[in-house]
């Protein structure tokens, strides 16, 4: 059944930008009506289509307030763009203050939308141990029309937290595979970072929070590099980058770890890399790694959240425990060093992005979730 759908996502770069934004354009590929209800547009909506509408949540800053009231202009967007086109579903992102300002906006209008909500994992991960914020989670959660968490992990995470009995589908994100495949190497953009032609690539991406421990890689790329010549890709930025290059020069390293900022062509990263790392103590999916594998990129993950239902163990990669940089380092130059079993990760890489994480498959997930949130009335 085709439906009128409202997104509303943090619209900036960010995993769950890119799979709200992605997942839109798919549905509006599938003859859906996709309204985008946010601050900006989102970055990832890069081609027109006549059935994408974008809706501007100006948040002005007024001088008697401390705060500009983002969620209750949010809510209020929310509420004129359901009155207005007669939205079927409102897909939120993140329980927090998403799904909050839908819940107030479908209570401010005489039209029956029904709210589906996403979860990614900051709002639960870290609002979540926020005893003011339980119960507001809570509420939000057990209000929406429909839950999803991007890994069984969150799912029963959030469960356990709120101690709730709300049910919790699954939908795993998914990646465009149209952009995130193995495509011609490119010897330029090696060259280009003077990166020597014996060397093996290890990249991280991430936006350098404390979660995503990058002194860590840092570290872990520290044993790979003893053992087998190496350069480190950095690609993103946070707070925790100025620690991160610090951390190479003690070491010694520093030549060999290049900073490249945010990129928004990560897949020409990705295709001139040999091994990923994501070491993060917290991490409901990881993205970034579904990203590297699709490029036939196997990667070294933590046992964080989400990332062993990603990764799989000695098939797609190697999945290390948190904060134990020595065995992931050993783990990554232990398959650098073995052509034919990296080949084997390699290739069961690309398989399992395509086999399990398609988008097709995703889509029509939530296309089915949608369908049965209107037929629940
Ligand atoms: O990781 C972040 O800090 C960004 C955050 C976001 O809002 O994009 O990522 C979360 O959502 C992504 C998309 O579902 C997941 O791939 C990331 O694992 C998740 N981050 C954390 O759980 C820390």
């Amino acid at each position: 059944m085709k439906q009128k759908i409202g997104i509303t996502c943090y619209p900036t770069v960010g995993g769950s930008g890119v799979v709200a934004t992605e997942l839109g354009k798919l549905l509006a590929e599938r003859g859906h009506d996709v309204h985008f209800i946010s601050t900006s547009l989102p970055f990832r909506l890069n081609k027109t289509y006549s059935n994408i509408y974008y809706h501007e949540v100006e948040v002005n800053q007024y001088e008697v307030f401390q705060y500009p009231p983002y969620s209750l202009t949010l809510a209020s967007k929310m509420a004129e763009v359901i009155k207005r086109e007669k939205l079927d579903i409102l897909h939120v992102h993140y329980a927090v203050p998403h799904a909050v300002c839908a819940l107030l906006a479908k209570d401010m209008v005489d039209h029956d939308v029904k709210v589906v909500t996403t979860l990614h994992g900051t709002d639960i991960t870290v609002l979540g141990h926020d005893p003011s914020l339980r119960d507001i989670i809570r509420y939000a959660i057990e209000r929406s029309d429909k839950v999803t968490a991007v890994s069984r992990a969150l799912a029963t995470q959030t469960k356990d937290m709120l101690e709730s009995q709300r049910p919790i589908e699954t939908v795993y994100n998914f990646i465009d595979e149209r952009i995130y495949r193995p495509q011609v190497f490119d010897q330029d953009l090696r060259k280009s970072f003077n990166i020597p032609h014996e060397n093996k690539v290890i990249i991280h991406i991430s936006n350098f929070r404390p979660v995503k421990r990058v002194l860590d890689v840092v570290n872990a790329f520290y044993v790979i590099n003893n053992e087998t010549p190496s350069t480190l890709l950095m690609i993103g930025d946070g707070p925790e980058k100025t620690r991160a290059w610090q951390r190479a020069e003690e070491l010694g390293i520093d030549d060999r770890v290049l900073f490249v900022g945010n990129q928004n062509h990560v897949v020409d990263f990705l295709n001139i890399s040999d091994l990923m790392l994501l070491l993060s103590e917290k991490e409901s999916f990881g993205l970034s790694a579904l990203e590297a594998m699709a490029c036939g990129v196997p990667v070294i993950g933590t046992d964080a959240g989400g990332i062993p239902e990603v990764i799989i163990d000695e098939e797609t990669g190697y999945v290390c425990n948190i904060g134990d940089a020595e065995n992931a380092g050993k783990a990554g130059a232990y398959l650098l060093k073995k052509p034919d079993l990296y080949q084997a990760f390699a290739e069961a890489s690309k398989k399992r992005a395509n086999d399990v994480f398609s988008s097709k498959s995703i889509v029509r997930q939530y296309e089915a979730i949608y369908d049965e949130a209107k037929g629940g009335d």
